[in-house]
């Protein structure tokens, strides 16, 4: 994994150190002009595994809808099944050739649903046989720290260990390999911000 040259951390370490004090932490993506990403993915990695099974809060589903995949992006822990919900009076198919997870799923019409489980963590593009415009995303992650910034480039986090951790940026259209940066940083108790600045496509 390549180091960003082009990450920059703004503010780190806004209020005290304190043990009491649960660590967070706010991203906010920018492109090269500072106009927010949204739907990046941001993941932040430490050394030790995580100790649970990971549980996001959103469903483990992406629909098709109005010939579009629905969320564009989802996140899952690696080893979720996905059910692709097809919402459309037209048949849809989906297929990639992401080396996580190269499949096949053939035509099905509306109100049926097909699922796949994604065993490896990576990201995983969707398309549809019929509809050369679909793109879907599933960013398969091993960490329970991973969300998707809102419409003002933004994700918060909480409750990680203090510590060295890794803060990985993914989006289809970042221009870098794999389509994603990474850049090393410092947890600590309380609370902190980080800007992150990409260059898209
Ligand atoms: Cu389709």
């Amino acid at each position: 994994m390549s180091l960003a040259g082009c990450l920059a951390a703004l503010g780190a370490g806004a209020g005290l150190v304190n043990a009491a004090t649960p660590a967070s932490l706010r991203v906010q993506v920018v492109d090269e002009s500072g106009l927010p990403v949204r739907d990046a993915v941001v993941e932040l990695r430490s050394a030790k595994p995580p100790a649970n099974p990971i549980r996001f809060p959103w469903k483990m589903g992406m629909a098709q809808k109005n010939r579009q995949f629905t969320p564009g992006t989802l996140i899952v822990a690696k080893g979720s099944t996905v059910a692709f919900p097809n919402l459309d009076n037209v048949r849809h198919s989906i297929y990639s050739f992401s080396k996580p997870a190269r499949f096949e799923i053939e035509l099905y019409g509306r109100d049926q649903t097909r699922t796949h489980t994604f065993a490896i963590a990576g990201s995983v593009k969707l398309g549809c046989n019929i509809h050369d415009e679909m793109r879907g995303y599933i960013r398969v992650t091993d960490t329970p720290f991973a969300a998707k910034t809102d419409h003002n480039g933004y994700v918060t986090m909480s409750g990680m260990a203090s510590g060295g951790a890794n803060l990985i940026v993914w989006h289809p259209q970042l221009r870098m390999p794999g389509n994603e940066s990474a850049s090393a940083i410092r947890i600590s108790g309380g609370a902190q911000t980080h800007k992150l600045k990409v260059a898209l496509r």
